[in-house]
Parts: structure tokens; sequence; C-alpha cells
């Protein structure tokens, strides 16, 4: 049987998964259990609802949230769960992202959303901070992610060419 998921990757879109399967990536490559979904905070208000609201008691420990625009999934997310929410900020035609990120950035003080950078670097470092959240309490995770940091460190070239 698959292991029970943890983290629970959701988007407004799926027309954010080209961004947000960056996060996928990196949780895959660090052996972390995850799901994905489709939750729109505009166009599915009830989906959001259930998805959050029953996320800690499916045993889910870290939500990441991306939406793009006017993006409200991860503060309603956060305002819903007791669970960690990183957001992510999906570039957005119109601004370039600056709307999504001041969207999920700005949350009143009370309910937390760990912003992340804009677009796919966001989306792999909400990966790699879900992970580190969950390292915390898991060594050998935490040795895994400590091995890929070391190969990072490696792969970087002394020379640009
Ligand atoms: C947001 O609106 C989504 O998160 C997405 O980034 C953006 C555009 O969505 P689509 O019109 O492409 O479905 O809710």
């Amino acid at each position: 049987m698959a292991d029970l998921p943890l983290v629970g990757i959701i988007m407004g879109s799926t027309s954010d998964w080209e961004t947000m399967r960056h996060a996928v990536d990196v949780l895959a490559e660090l052996g972390v259990p995850y799901e994905t979904r489709v939750v729109s905070a505009h166009r599915t208000p009830q989906r959001l609802y259930d998805y959050a609201t029953g996320a800690a008691d499916r045993g889910l420990k870290v939500l990441i949230a991306g939406a793009g625009g006017a993006a409200h999934l991860p503060g309603m997310a956060a305002s819903m769960t007791h669970l960690p929410v990183l957001g992510v900020p999906v570039e957005s035609k119109a601004l370039k992202g600056m709307d999504s990120l001041l969207s999920i950035v700005q949350m009143p003080g009370g309910i937390p959303v760990g912003t992340l950078a804009i677009g796919k670097a966001g989306a792999i470092n909400a990966g790699l901070l879900a992970a580190a959240i969950l390292a915390t309490s898991d060594r050998p995770l935490a040795e895994r992610l400590k091995a890929w940091r070391a190969a990072q460190t490696d792969s970087v070239a002394q020379m640009p060419e």
C-alpha cells in the first residue's frame, strides 16, 4: 500500500500545474508522500472548505497552496486549518505575479501563510520547506534533505564555462 500523503499540494487551476509541478518534483526526489488537487477559492469554494477543514484529520502535515492573480487560496486555506500553509504566487499574465505575491503575502496577523517567491523558484522552495518541516521529526528524511543540499552544492561549477 502506498504511503499516506503528508503534504497536500493544492492549486487554483490546472493552469497552475506548470509551476506547482516543481514542488511535486522536489517532494518526489526526497521521498515525501504527497497528493495534488485543484481547489479554487473562487470557483470551487465548497471544495476548498472541505479540503482545508479535513486536511489535518486525514493525516496531512503541511499544505502547499499555489494560485495566481487574486490569489486567495493560500490565505483561505490557512484560515480553516492549523496546519502550516506555504503559499506559492503563480506568475500571472497581466501583472507578472506581483498581484499573486501581494495577495498571498499580506495576511492579517493571526493567520500565517509562509509566502515563497513568485513562480518556479517559489514552488521548488515550498517543496523543500515542506520537507524541512517534516524532517524536524523524521531523521531519515533529514538525512535525505542534507544529501540533496550537498548534491546541489557539489553541482555548482567553479567557472562560468
Ligand atoms: C487563479 O486564477 C488560478 O490560481 C490561476 O493562477 C489563475 C488563472 O486561472 P485560469 O483562468 O487559467 O483557470 O484562480
